[in-house]
């Protein structure tokens, strides 16, 4: 069964990326229409093999035959857009953080709670980049030993701001400092990803407690998170504490990772194998390495857990969700 796909925002670095996942998925489209804002319309791009202009967003697009909206194109466009297209029956998988707290509206990451697109009204929201990489591996681990508390430290790549922080590490490596982060990224760390709120603590650090609890649909589960940006080009790299409820092995904990679909375990620190971003640039699974117990408490692990937050982390969890929707019967 083949259906007719919008993709809204098609000339960015996620919504290449888009193009290219549901190429090399073959999801089965029949009619495509790539739309991005008036300045960008009447690119040329290419997928599956034919030419397409890209239009101009507006309202009535949704009124034409499709079935699936893909939105990457940022929170006030999918805010002001998604809920025309799904008021006239098209389904909307949002990669914008807009309607992620909405209670009508499933976050879903397909390996961890499929079964939530069942439940949408017309909106299917795709967790943040950061939260979809740790989702992965912490399912099977909160299944068997059921989380307490998990402990977030994030070293994420400039790619999750786009071609402008891509831009600002290239050019400040070279010396030329532009200002798009508030510090130079080059040879530096930020503690700032996203706006700082009122409490301290920046949205992005709010978004990966929220959305965590969220998917696991357990809002007992203690949740802390500090988000850094680091000059690295691509794929974002997190340090994750756990505690759980309940005693574990070690190594029946790494073999549950092992056997978990979209992990792959690199554990071997004598060999010197450990995730890292270039090792993970491109590829679709999260990948976890320096598993190791925490002595400071009971039930405790510190892991290390990379994923490509381009792919993964956003255009390649939205399209497995438009295949849950194809599983489901659900468009
Ligand atoms: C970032 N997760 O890395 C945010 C949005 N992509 O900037």
């Amino acid at each position: 069964k083949k259906i007719n796909v919008a993709l809204i925002g098609a000339t960015g670095m996620v919504g290449r990326t888009f193009l290219k996942i549901l190429e090399e998925r073959q999801f089965p489209i029949a009619n495509f229409f790539p739309f991005a804002s008036p300045e960008d319309a009447g690119t040329v791009i290419t997928f599956n093999g034919k030419n397409y202009y890209v239009e101009a967003l507006s309202e009535n697009v949704f009124n034409r035959d499709i079935q699936i909206a893909l939105f990457c194109a940022g929170g006030d466009v999918s805010a002001k857009y998604a809920p025309i297209a799904a008021s006239k029956g098209v389904v909307v998988v949002d990669n914008s953080s807009h309607f992620r707290m909405d209670p009508d509206v499933p976050l879903v990451v397909p390996e961890v709670n499929p079964e939530a697109v069942k439940n949408h009204k017309g909106i299917i929201a795709n967790p943040n980049c950061s939260t979809i990489q740790a989702m992965v591996p912490l399912k099977p681990l909160h299944d068997k030993y059921k989380l307490k508390r998990v402990i977030y430290s994030t070293y994420q790549a400039v790619s999750g701001s786009g071609v402008k922080g891509v831009k600002d590490l290239e050019e400040g490596v070279q010396g030329k400092q532009n200002n798009f982060y508030p510090h130079p990224i080059a040879y530096n760390c930020l503690p700032h990803i996203d706006d700082f709120t009122e409490n301290g603590y920046t949205k992005e650090e709010l978004k990966m407690i929220n959305e965590t609890m969220k998917i696991f649909n357990d809002y007992n589960i203690k949740v802390t998170a500090t988000t850094v940006r680091v000059p690295v080009r691509n794929c974002h790299s997190e340090s994750i504490n756990v505690e759980f409820e309940k005693p574990f092995e070690l190594k029946e904990l790494v073999n549950e990772l092992k056997n978990t679909k979209g992990v792959v375990v690199v554990d071997n620190p004598n060999n010197n194998e450990y995730p890292t971003a270039i090792d993970c640039d491109g590829k679709d699974e999260t990948f976890v390495g320096r598993i190791r117990r925490d002595f400071s408490i009971e039930n405790g692990i510190n892991m290390w857990v990379v994923a490509d937050n381009i792919r993964k982390g956003a255009a390649t969890n939205a399209v497995q969700i438009a295949e849950l929707l194809l599983t489901y019967n659900l468009v």
